[in-house]
């Protein structure tokens, strides 16, 4: 009897830790389904503005913004001591140490329809790319 007891309990911690996995895949799923909303760019009076946060990395990475309108980029860091502080834009032949906490700001020219934008670490392993469309 006791065995049995034991063995629904398993089953029943299980299933509990069966259903915790689950939610926790559809709520990334879910803030994966958020990132093509792209809070993170707005646009106001004609121009655009798109934040990137560097910190281990760019985040968002893939950003599509409007093609033909003067774009400002907000890049912020906050403790950020790890290579993407140290950014590139090769198109725009921009590169500079971002402060560890702060907020650096990129005059982007109006860009062609179809055109990318890719901004990396100095040792090109971080990127993020922009598509104007
Ligand atoms: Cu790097």
């Amino acid at each position: 009897m006791k065995s049995i007891a034991t063995s629904v309990l398993l089953f029943v911690i299980a299933a509990a830790l069966v259903s915790v996995v689950a939610v926790t895949l559809h709520t990334r799923g879910g803030a994966k389904a958020g990132d093509t909303t792209q809070t993170n760019v707005s646009v106001v009076g004609g121009s655009q503005t798109i934040e990137i946060s560097a910190k281990g990395g760019f985040s968002p990475r893939d950003v599509t913004a409007k093609a033909d309108t003067a774009t400002t980029l907000k890049i912020k860091t906050s403790g950020t001591f790890d290579c993407s502080s140290s950014l590139t834009i090769p198109k725009l032949g921009y590169q500079t140490n971002l402060p560890p906490s702060g907020e650096t700001v990129v005059d982007v020219p109006p860009q062609k329809a179809g055109s990318t934008l890719t901004g990396l670490c100095s040792m090109g392993m971080y990127s993020f790319t922009i598509r104007f469309e």
